[in-house]
């Protein structure tokens, strides 16, 4: 009996044994890491303009306002068209009638007309500087390349155009007068009666109006302003 006690005893002591060096523990359940979830969807199309390239200045005008009788006209050009000498843009490359000897550039207004009247071209600019045959530099840029009929005189290369241009990248910005007159100081001008003429301008490589008037001797019109 006593053996068994013993025995029991030792069974007991086996046992707290065996649990003392079994390592029993509580096991923490730890929360799995939080996955990380990747959101894939489209992606943002960058809506902002790309970079400037640079090198090419545009230049760009609001549409002109004309004056009162001034007649627009729906010019009507052709690629590869032969460029006559007549005020216009006939082969559509922004460009008025190039090859006639004067030049072109980011802002260009070219008169011309049928008759041995003298017409003058003058153009004020954003300066309140005026370029004509008096004046035919500004300070802005602007020249008067072309004078035609002065004084009734044969003498200019081509006797029925003016021509005003600017040709670097920035002309100044603001208000461009363009206004024709028909010079009546001698019976030699007078003699050839109304004249209609065309007048042309190209801003930044478009023509941006063609217009047509007649004019009568000793008159002025004011006949486009624009902006840039
Ligand atoms: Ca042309
Ligand atoms: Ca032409
Ligand atoms: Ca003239």
């Amino acid at each position: 009996m006593r053996n068994r006690r013993l025995i029991h005893l030792a069974n007991a002591l086996g046992a707290l044994a065996l649990l003392a060096t079994s390592g029993c523990y509580v096991r923490t359940h730890h929360r799995p890491p939080t996955a990380r979830v990747r959101v894939s969807g489209n992606a943002r199309v960058n809506t902002a303009p790309p970079p400037s390239s640079g090198g090419t200045v545009t230049v760009s005008a609001s549409s002109p306002t004309v004056a009162s009788g001034v007649t627009v006209v729906e010019a009507t050009c052709t690629q590869g068209a032969a460029e006559v000498c007549n005020g216009l843009d006939d082969n559509c490359n922004g460009q008025i009638d190039e090859g006639c000897g004067f030049q072109s550039g980011n802002i260009q207004i070219t008169l011309a007309w049928p008759t041995s009247a003298d017409l003058d071209l003058y153009v004020r600019d954003p300066n309140n500087e005026q370029i004509y045959y008096g004046h035919n530099q500004a300070q802005s840029g602007g020249h008067l390349d072309q004078d035609a009929r002065g004084a009734c005189s044969n003498d200019q290369v081509d006797s029925n155009l003016e021509n005003v241009y600017w040709n670097q990248d920035n002309p100044p910005p603001g208000a461009y007068q363009v206004t024709v007159q028909y010079w009546d100081g001698a019976r030699c001008s007078t003699a050839a009666g109304p004249t209609t003429f065309t007048l042309s301008i190209a801003v930044g490589g478009q023509i941006i109006g063609a217009y047509n008037y007649t004019i009568s001797p000793g008159q002025q019109v004011d006949v486009a302003t624009f902006q840039i």
